[in-house]
Parts: structure tokens; C-alpha cells; sequence
């Protein structure tokens, strides 16, 4: 069947082999935080909150930072390729050193750098500015209490050095990304106050420059939270500019738009001013819901644009979701599984024809093709991508999911 389909795809002028190669050389970056509904270990039983919710109480979540790791080897074993990790600050080994957020360093991170480094993981980084007293009153960077704002602006340039430390380590630059929470649950008198001191606390944070080949600063823009449903600080435009200005890497989640707003459509714009994206590729379902990411429309046309941009060297593709309703160890790998998928029907497409029948201003042919494109057999691709990386296939994968239940998350009851 694959070589069948191969030739099928060289008819349409599409080579399957390198469509793979490709595939097999973009790392998705796995977001820790689903294995233990964003909880770490700085604190047990640390609650989250901050506009972020994890629902649902599926038994086994990870408890430690070996049974994270135990997990993460499962997931990493179900997904074809290799790939990155993405830590929060919360995920540090604090078993013999617990410090405040403002005082973290690489050696908090240490045994993750060899537990990836045997793997051959590289390490993307966030610093936490949620789950903490100091962010309890809903600000963290743009508050208006300088005490509350410098603490945050300490805690992440700790981070970046942590990120840049990994990065050295490694070998491959760390994407250190900032997320905040700071937003208003109703009308805001004064915006712009809060907006003009995110801006000081960046370039405070990002005062020091830092080798990019060790760390790429990223930031991450949100419409809303719960709890800030009227304002955000850190919105859409507000980092566009400042990433722009800046030349920063900019982060769009996918849950973090309009929900008909599309994703895909800014990549195009955004690849021309900013030298690098961060994806984080999720799925909203009526609001910021972080439903595990399928093979749906919305990442599919994220994908397309990555491709026919010809960006997948200045875009780094992240996950983030967290679903504790379903088995975690199935959320993170069909989460990866569905946006691998999506990415190699993107590879797959046949981009050239459909491309020439554009400048022919044949848009009939075009539609035409975008049509046929979606009946060619990427499946039997998929299969044997999966094959060859000796993972899997889609049919296998519940059962083996279900072993790992049965032989280890059933045995984690609290
Ligand atoms: C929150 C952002 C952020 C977090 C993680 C845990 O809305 O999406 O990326 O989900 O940092
Ligand atoms: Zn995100």
C-alpha cells in the first residue's frame, strides 16, 4: 500500500520521502504540565488558579517527579520522531532545595538535563507566574505594587538564565516563554497604566541579552481568562507590538483567539516582522478549554501555513492542553499523534499544482485540487511513518495505553 501510494503522490508531483524526512525533523515541543494537571512540585497539593482550570479527576495522575518521568518515557514511546520537552518553573527538582520562585537556578533543573540529555531531548522552559500567593490578586508583571512586580521580574530572569543554562547544556536553544495572568474580571479605568508596566518589567527582563543559541525569548498574548473576562494586559496586540519592536519570538495558543477567529491566517503576516513563532497548539471548544488537540480544521490549517510559509525553521510547535477527564497518558499522545498527522498531510498536499493553477488565476483547478488533496491516502503515509519509527500504529495504540493503566496508574491511588 505505501509504495502504491507513493507513486500516487509522485503523480501529483509530491515526494513522499521527503515529505518524511521532513516529518521525522520537526520536534514537537511536550508540555509537561498534562501529566499532572498543571499542579508541580513546588507545593503539594498547590492550587491552581490564575483563569486556568483543569477539569476532570481521572485516576493515576502523576504524583512525583519519577512518576512524571515514568509517563513521559510511556507517551515518548507512542509517538513517532523525536522531540522536546517543554518544563515549567514548578516542574524543578526541589527534593533537597526548596527556594522561592525569585531565587530558582539550573541546579533545580539539573537531573531533567541529564534525563533528557540521555534521551536526546532538547528542554523548552516558562517561567510560573500563577499558583503562588504573589499572584493571587490577579497581577503579576503589570501590577501596580513595584514589591509584587519586581519578585515577578526577578523569577523571570532567574528563568531565563535557567533557559539559556539548559539551552548550553543541550545543545539546542531553550524557548523560554512568558505567560502572565494579569487581567481585570470588569471595566478597567486605567489601561494603559497596566499595559505601560508590563512594558518596563519586559525590558527589565529582558535587559540582559542572551546567546540565541542558548535561549529565544518568547511571549504569550491571551483575549481572556476566568477572572479577566473584560481585560487582559498581555492581549494580541500588545505583544505583536512589542515582539515586533523588540524582534522577540511571539506565542500564539490557539485557545487564546475569538472562537472564529483563525490562527492560521496570522502566521503569514507574522513570519514577514518577527524572526520566530512559538505554537501553542491546542483546542478550544467554546472558550480556552484546552481540550486535547485532534485532527481538526483549526490544526490542520495551522500546519498549511506552516508549509506553504516554508516557515518550519523560524516556528516551534508546542502543545497545550490539559484534560484530567481522560486517561493523561492518551491526552498528550494523541495530542502529539494529531498534530504530526496534520503537519504531514500539510507535506503531503500537492502544494506546486495547486500553487501554479493559483497563478493561472485557474481558481476553479485550485479548489479542485485543495479537494482531491484531502482523498489521497496520507493513512497508509501515516502507517508507515509509524513503522518505521518502530511506534504504535493508530489501532494499536489503546490497548498498549490500557496495559499501562492497568500494570501502573491503577496502582497510584492516593
Ligand atoms: C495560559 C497559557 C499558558 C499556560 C501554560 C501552563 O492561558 O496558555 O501557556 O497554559 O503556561
Ligand atoms: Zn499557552
Amino acid at each position: 500500500m505505501f509504495e502504491r501510494a507513493k507513486t500516487l503522490y509522485a503523480e501529483l508531483g509530491v515526494d513522499v520521502e521527503s515529505a518524511l524526512a521532513t516529518l521525522a525533523a520537526t520536534p514537537i515541543s511536550l508540555h509537561c504540565w498534562q501529566g499532572d494537571d498543571v499542579g508541580g512540585f513546588e507545593n503539594p497539593g498547590a492550587t491552581l488558579g490564575s483563569g486556568l482550570a483543569v477539569t476532570g479527576n481521572y485516576p493515576g495522575k502523576a504524583r512525583s517527579l519519577d512518576e512524571l518521568r515514568q509517563d513521559i518515557d510511556k507517551v515518548l514511546s507512542l509517538v513517532p520522531g523525536r522531540h522536546r520537552l517543554n518544563l515549567h518553573a514548578i516542574y524543578g527538582d526541589f527534593t533537597s532545595d526548596r527556594v522561592e520562585r525569585d531565587e530558582l537556578s539550573v541546579e533545580h533543573f539539573q537531573s531533567w538535563i541529564e534525563w533528557c540529555r540521555e534521551r536526546s531531548l532538547g528542554i523548552d522552559f516558562n517561567p510560573t507566574c500563577f499558583s503562588h500567593p504573589k499572584a493571587d490578586d490577579g497581577f503579576t508583571l503589570s501590577h501596580p505594587d513595584s514589591g509584587i512586580r519586581s519578585f515577578w521580574i526577578r523569577h523571570c530572569q532567574r528563568c531565563r538564565e535557567i533557559g539559556a543554562a539548559i539551552g548550553a547544556a543541550l545543545g539546542s536553544p531553550t524557548i523560554t516563554n512568558i505567560w502572565i495572568p494579569d487581567g481585570m474580571k470588569d471595566l478597567t479605568a486605567d489601561r494603559l497604566a497596566f499595559r505601560r508596566r508590563l512594558e518596563h518589567s519586559l525590558d527589565e527582563i529582558f535587559h540582559v541579552p542572551l546567546d540565541p543559541a542558548h535561549c529565544i525569548d518568547a511571549i504569550e498574548s491571551k483575549l481572556f481568562g476566568i477572572g479577566s473576562e473584560t481585560f487582559v494586559v498581555g492581549s494580541h496586540e500588545f505583544y505583536l507590538a512589542y515582539a515586533v519592536k523588540n524582534q522577540k519570538a511571539l506565542c500564539l495558543d490557539a485557545g487564546h483567539f475569538h472562537p472564529t477567529e483563525s490562527m492560521a491566517d496570522k502566521i503569514s503576516s507574522l513570519v514577514l516582522f518577527i524572526p520566530r513563532l512559538l505554537l501553542h497548539v491546542s483546542r478550544g471548544v467554546r472558550w480556552d478549554s484546552d481540550h486535547v488537540v485532534i485532527l481538526d480544521d483549526q490544526t490542520l490549517g495551522i500546519m498549511r501555513e506552516l508549509v506553504a510559509c516554508k516557515a518550519l525553521s523560524r516556528v516551534h510547535i508546542g502543545l497545550d492542553f490539559f484534560d484530567a477527564s481522560i486517561n493523561r497518558i492518551a491526552a498528550w499522545t494523541l495530542g502529539m499523534r494529531a498534530a504530526q498527522k496534520a503537519l504531514l498531510i500539510s507535506l503531503l498536499e500537492p502544494r506546486d499544482k495547486i500553487s501554479a493553477a493559483e497563478a493561472a488565476g485557474d481558481y476553479t483547478a485550485r479548489l479542485a485540487l485543495f479537494e482531491q488533496a484531502k482523498c489521497l491516502p496520507w493513512g497508509v503515509v501515516w502507517a508507515e511513518f509509524c513503522l518505521r519509527h518502530n511506534v504504535p500504529q493508530e489501532g494499536e495504540l489503546i490497548e498498549t495505553i490500557k496495559d499501562y493503566e492497568q500494570s501502573v496508574l491503577s496502582k497510584r491511588r492516593a
